[in-house]
């Protein structure tokens, strides 16, 4: 396994002992790095391995939907791992103090976790430092390049940043080991989860319904990667932005929540469909557009609000700021899916009831926040909030990337200025006509 994947957060001192890896980015059992480095260092020690998943109480904003889909994918991780002999543990409470208290009770002899740019996260480690000793090391399960190896600073686009993760592509794009037995966990270690009582504990908003349109957990994952490759990837290319075609992989939930590895995708992409029309332009998506959004979050403690624009953005817009709206919304409008624009409430309304929308209408949405909200930073919470409340792959670095693309021009360029705007990319309702059956994609929403 290539260690430039690992980040040590603390030396610690080295005893014998159990090895626990606290998951929580990337739920799943297969092609994770994280769980490949725990299982090494447990084989080192001749000693167990447990996996550990501290439950946090409402995550930022997330709703019944995402706990549901995401409580179905950790059953599975449980089931997989028991058939490796490795425990799965679920904590609830606090997930810094849940590990603290595990680790220091439990004679662990070392921490791994998996590698994640959000600011909770941060906090959640920054803790967990100052009250273990033992050996912490973080993993980046999640990106192709490691984000803290692919580059030390915020990168400023995709053409900044692409020709480092190419270059490292030969490097990183290997193959995955397997994870085998352990023999040393013993019947014992293993405890059992009552899954229903937990996840009915739990305080999240459950107004907002699960989804059944997408069917969680690892095995999902792999058939719906299967068959996006067989029959959707070579149209990718012309079909991804067309919203009333069914043109997206479908992944971005399974991504999200890791119960699938972007690295497992681009090498089945490269290995049996490279000469596939769609590749090039997926892969483009899948490891430049995802990890630059990685980059963004783990160097702009901004990235989810207004002070995270570039200066150029916030200059231009704060010049627009007392431009006159021609359309003005407070968030429950656009949340209920009521302002006057029946392409924009279309939009919404696949948000609400799919819990997915469209990459293509996702710009369009924002945008729209944007010219119609008194402020940027006021669409800017608005747009990260509905899109954390509804979207399954939401709360995530490509959700707070996308809503900075497309209201504060991060990693965009300026455009020529026009009201409200300013120099942000300009987006409308004619442009949509051109490009597909705006009629056809409102009828779609508004039937279902
Ligand atoms: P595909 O087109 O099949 O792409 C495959 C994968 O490539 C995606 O799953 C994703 O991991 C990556 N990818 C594709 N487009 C982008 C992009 N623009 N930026 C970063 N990675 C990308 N993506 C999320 O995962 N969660 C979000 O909350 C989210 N919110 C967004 C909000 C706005 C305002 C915008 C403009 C974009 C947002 N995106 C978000 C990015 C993108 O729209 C989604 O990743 C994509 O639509 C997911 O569907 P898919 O997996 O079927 O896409
Ligand atoms: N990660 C955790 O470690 N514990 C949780 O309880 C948890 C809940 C959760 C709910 C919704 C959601 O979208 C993500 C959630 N995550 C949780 C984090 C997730 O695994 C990802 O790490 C980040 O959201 C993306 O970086």
């Amino acid at each position: 396994m290539n260690t430039k994947r690992v980040r040590i957060l603390n030396k610690g001192e080295n005893k014998i002992g159990r090895i626990v890896y606290w998951m929580s980015r990337d739920q799943r059992v297969n092609d994770n790095w994280a769980l490949i480095y725990s299982r090494l260092l447990a084989s080192k020690n001749q000693k167990g391995l447990t996996v550990v998943f501290t439950l946090a109480d409402n995550f930022l904003g997330a709703t019944l939907r995402q706990y549901d889909f995401m409580f179905e994918g950790l059953k599975e991780v449980q089931v997989k791992l028991a058939e490796l002999n490795i425990p799965f543990k679920l904590l609830i409470g606090n997930p810094a103090q849940s590990i603290i208290d595990f680790v220091n009770r439990n004679n662990i002899s070392a921490l791994v976790t998996d590698f994640d740019p959000l600011k909770v996260k941060r906090v959640w480690k920054d803790d967990v430092l100052k009250n273990i000793s033992i050996p912490f090391y973080e993993v980046d399960a999640h990106n192709v390049v490691p984000a803290f190896y692919v580059s030390n600073k915020e990168e400023f686009a995709a053409y900044t940043i692409r020709p480092k993760i190419h270059k490292l592509l030969p490097e990183f794009l290997d193959d995955f080991p397997q994870i085998d037995y352990v023999e040393e966990n013993k019947p014992s270690d293993f405890s059992e989860i009552d899954w229903e009582r937990v996840f009915s504990s739990l305080k999240v908003d459950t107004s907002v319904q699960r989804v059944k349109e997408f069917i969680p957990g690892e095995n999902s994952a792999a058939s719906i990667l299967k068959s996006f490759l067989h029959n959707k990837l070579s149209n990718y290319d012309s079909d991804r932005n067309n919203p009333t075609l069914n043109g997206q992989s479908n992944l971005s939930p399974y991504l999200h929540f890791g119960q699938t590895s972007a690295q497992r995708i681009a090498l089945e992409t490269k290995k049996n469909f490279s000469n596939s029309l769609g590749a090039e332009s997926f892969l483009e998506e899948l490891i430049v557009r995802k990890e630059l959004a990685d980059n963004f979050c783990l160097y702009n403690d901004n990235y989810d609000n207004y002070e995270g624009f570039k200066n150029w953005a916030k200059e231009s817009l704060s010049k627009h700021l007392t431009d006159k709206r021609d359309y003005l919304y407070p968030q429950e409008k656009f949340e209920n899916a009521e302002t006057h624009d029946n392409l924009w409430n279309a939009a919404q309304i696949e948000l609400l009831t799919i819990g997915k929308m469209h990459g293509y209408m996702r710009m369009y949405w924002a945008k729209k926040i944007l010219e119609w909200s008194e402020s940027p930073s006021e669409a800017m919470k608005i747009a990260v909030y509905l899109n954390d409340k509804y979207e399954l792959d939401g709360r995530d670095p490509n959700g707070y990337t996308g809503c900075a693309w497309s209201i504060g021009g991060v990693h965009d360029r300026a455009w020529f200025e026009r009201s409200v705007y300013g120099k942000i990319r300009y987006m409308n309702y004619n442009g949509c006509k051109k490009k597909f059956d705006v009629e056809g994609y409102i009828k779609k929403q508004i039937q279902y």
